[in-house]
């Protein structure tokens, strides 16, 4: 660790205050503490940044810019610390002015520019990159307007917009040295030259203005700082003035608005193709301001584009920013002149995408339509790689028109549309996975023909995630106790996790392990109060399924075994052998029906059973609201048991499965995603595996019929009936028929009551195995001690050796 001069950390705050705010230390707010502290830190960073960038231009080291639509940072001051090695020492100097540091931690407002797992999973690449100093990048956009702010009256989701203060964020720098122009709507004029070759002319096009702020990212040691560069439209000037000069002002303002909600808001889906033209609009600035950012930097140390493939890599983080396939080759070959057989080599060399969902809805399809008015030269470019690579398709496999039609990039019949997926592993190297269940399926479902055409080009990259923010920041018991029984080694060297192994038996290791999860459910009880206003019981059994609501993730399968539980002891008399808490948490797309419903379902079965005497002392139910990653921070580190349930095949990875897990939560999972994994490395006696595997689901999924599992299983029978009743909606009758119809009348999709036994007895296996609490801390030990694998450092070291071929410069 580098050791950081703080010396001169007191003045410069009261600097800040008094020159920037205007302010007297002893006038000022908490929040201008918060402003003065981050101001101070920045400068650190930005002497860090500075320093990290003569080092990659002298060594002239290959870049990696790792491009999403959707970047989840999570709070940054207290991470920045941390990483910097300066938080005890800040505590410290801000002690002696009796500032509580973590009274300042709260100030921050979370950046929510992304919706879940995909835009967080970026954040802790970035972590990772600057850690294992490489040079790696983000591109995203600077939207105004993050995800919505979820608040819950009478039981009900309420969408609040969240307007992030991105314009007075202490941690977004202002680069207004670098602009990037981007040409869009227009149409093409075709000329022939004397050669008689077709030369097409995109014109009458209009400028939007990509203006360009930096987020730092600071390496865990203090010595890499890289950046997340965040793009937000501006409409040029000189457009304005033509249009104004025209007459029409009312226009030109008009068209400006239009033009600058371009980066206003994020499409608050998850797993679900928006559809809109905004949206498109929004992923071609993105790549555009990318491409020429990323084609300026190259251009400042080399000439000619022969270097490009070796010098730069661009990664695509799902199909979201697949454009940039047709970006390059329009800005190779009509911007830069270069022939198109040079530049596609260029290009394919360069780009490498991974993909993160194979639900149907999820998969990004763009009407040609559409495309033709935004974007009209992209259009004709992906028309000419397209007949180029059906020519080779139809060299290869002679005579197949069902081959050709599988793989065009254009689906015919009907309205034309553009496959995004299609387009990003024709114009990548690489296409990879994010766990190894879920690559196979990319490869054998979802794209076998490419598969068969280019076996060398697929691969596997298993999510990780960053232990500084999981474990170190999250989790200061957990950490403490750790580092005194291994040494510190393990935050950036997350297998070291492996020596606690011996330590299971070492008794008082174990009572202290257990004091540090009593206390952070103890914490965790306080936030539950206050924020649903239902006291709950440390020593009950936190059972916590926190994450995006949707039908294949299942929270509804966990209801019923709440109701199922609620029953048994209700009408059966049956008393379980420990109390549980089960804790849900999780924001629902605002347009997507049953999502909310299943929000609305939670707390209607908590008003019943936390308001009888009967059960409460059992079980209770309580939902968090907004859920974010600050919460996230709160919630995993106070968790005894996991639930990670969804619908075989569906979850691509999941990576709150990893932070439960390195957490100490044991886990209630099916195999899917990196589920399989963790129980591959925790040992099956860690964690309860359950339910239909994969082939099983693809084998009955023809003949399924919910409703033989109803008729022939009495609990099941009474359960889904409590459902249908108005018991957990006396004030609005009939409202959860629809969930109930969704699974008995439409086919349950996603297999709820195939599964539903063996999740209830599985359920009850974790209560009884609760009752051993030494056993249970045993096993809780292992699940942290031997999931070092996820740590996003590993994932990153295989991205850069396999696929970016970029190296660390410490
Ligand atoms: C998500 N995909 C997957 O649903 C998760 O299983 C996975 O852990 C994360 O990506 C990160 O890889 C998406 O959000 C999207 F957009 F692809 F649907």
């Amino acid at each position: 660790m580098n050791k950081i001069d703080l010396s001169g950390f007191k003045a410069a705050m009261g600097q800040y205050l008094r020159y920037v705010r205007g302010k007297k230390i002893e006038d000022a707010s908490q929040k201008d503490l918060f402003n003065a502290v981050s101001s101070v830190v920045r400068m650190l960073l930005i002497d860090i940044t500075m320093e990290t960038e003569d080092r990659y231009t002298k060594a002239d080291a290959k870049r990696m810019h790792y491009l999403s639509i959707e970047f989840l940072p999570g709070r940054l001051l207290s991470n920045n610390l941390l990483n910097l090695g300066i938080e005890k020492e800040c505590r410290d100097i801000l002690k002696t002015m009796n500032i509580d540091l973590d009274d300042l931690l709260n100030e921050e407002h979370d950046p929510a520019l992304g919706n879940g797992g995909l835009g967080r999973l970026a954040a802790c690449y970035l972590d990772s990159l600057a850690t294992l100093d490489m040079p790696g990048f983000g591109y995203g956009i600077n939207y105004d307007y993050g995800l919505f702010k979820q608040t819950i009256m009478a039981g009900e989701q309420r969408e609040n917009p969240d307007f992030w203060p991105n314009r007075s964020s202490p941690w977004l720098l202002a680069r207004s040295d670098v602009r990037c122009m981007v040409p869009v709507y227009g149409r093409i004029q075709g000329t022939e030259d004397r050669e008689g070759e077709y030369n097409p002319m995109w014109v009458d096009w209009k400028l939007i203005l990509g203006r360009v702020h930096d987020i730092p990212i600071a390496g865990f040691g203090g010595r890499t700082v890289n950046r997340l560069r965040l793009f937000s439209a501006w409409a040029s000037e000189d457009f304005d003035m033509q249009v104004f000069n025209e007459g029409d002002y009312f226009r030109a303002v008009e068209e400006k608005i239009q033009f600058e909600s371009i980066s206003k808001i994020l499409y608050p889906s998850d797993s679900m193709a928006a559809g809109r033209e905004l949206r498109l609009v929004q992923e071609y600035f993105l790549v555009a301001c990318s491409v020429q950012d990323i084609i300026r930097i190259y251009l400042k140390d080399h000439e000619g584009f022969d270097q490009f493939p070796d010098k730069v890599a661009i990664q695509l983080n799902d199909t979201h920013p697949a454009l940039t396939v047709a970006e390059l080759m329009r800005v190779l070959v009509d911007v830069h002149g270069l022939e198109w057989d040079p530049a596609w080599k260029i290009t394919t060399k360069t780009l490498g995408y991974t993909n993160h969902t194979l639900l149907p809805e999820a998969l990004e399809t763009w009407p040609v339509s559409i495309l033709k008015r935004v974007i009209p030269r992209h259009l004709q470019i992906i028309y000419e790689i397209n007949r180029r690579f059906i020519e080779l398709v139809k060299q290869r496999f002679p005579n197949n028109t069902r081959l050709v039609k599988s793989m065009s990039i254009i689906r015919e019949g009907g309205e034309q549309r553009i496959l995004m997926a299609n387009l990003a592993i024709i114009g990548s190297h690489s296409v990879n996975g994010v766990a190894r269940i879920h690559s196979e399926l990319v490869k054998n479902n979802l794209v076998p023909d490419f598969y068969r055409l280019w076996p060398e080009r697929f691969n596997n990259k298993t999510n990780g995630v960053t232990p500084r923010r999981w474990i170190l920041s999250a989790n200061p018991g957990l950490s403490g106790l750790i580092t005194e029984a291994i040494g510190d080694g393990w935050i950036s060297d997350l297998d070291q996790l492996k020596r606690l192994e011996p330590l299971v038996h070492d008794s008082v290791f174990l009572e202290r392990f257990a004091q540090v999860k009593r206390a952070n459910k103890i914490d965790l009880a306080e936030i539950i109060g206050e924020t649903t206003y239902v006291e709950v019981d440390p020593d009950s059994i936190f059972d916590i399924h926190a994450k995006r609501i949707h039908e294949y993730k299942r929270q509804f399968l966990n209801v019923l075994n709440i109701v199922h539980t609620y029953l048994k002891i209700k009408e059966d008399k049956q008393i379980p052998g420990a109390p549980r808490t089960f804790i849900f948490a999780g924001k629902a797309a605002p347009g997507y029906v049953n999502a909310k419903l299943t929000i609305r379902l939670i707390h209607g079965v908590a008003d019943v059973i936390n308001n009888d005497p009967e059960v409460s002392p059992w079980i209770r139910v309580v939902f968090i609201p907004d859920y974010r990653v600050s919460l996230a921070e709160a919630l995993i580190p106070g968790a005894d048991v996991s639930e990670q349930i969804s619908c075989a095949g569906m979850e691509a990875s999941g990576t709150g499965n990893m932070k439960f897990a390195m957490n100490g939560a044991l886990t209630v999972g099916t195999l899917d995603g990196a589920t399989v994994e963790i129980a591959e490395r925790v040992g099956l006696e860690n964690l309860y595996i359950f339910g239909l595997k994969v082939d099983e689901i693809a084998a009955m999924r023809k003949h399924y019929n919910p409703r033989d599992y109803i008729e022939n299983n009495p609990d099941l029978m009474r359960v889904m009936n409590v459902i249908r009743s108005d018991l957990f909606c006396k004030k609005d009758p009939g409202i959860f028929k629809r969930l109930h119809d969704a699974v008995v009348d439409f086919g349950d999709y996603y297999f709820n009551m195939a599964d539903f036994s063996a999740y209830v007895e599985t359920q009850n296996q974790v209560v009884t195995d609760y009752c051993n609490k030494k056993q249970w801390a045993e096993r809780s030990i292992l699940n942290t001690a031997r999931t070092g694998y996820f740590s996003s450092d590993r994932a990153i070291r295989e991205y850069a050796d396999d696929i970016w071929k970029i190296k660390p410069f410490p």
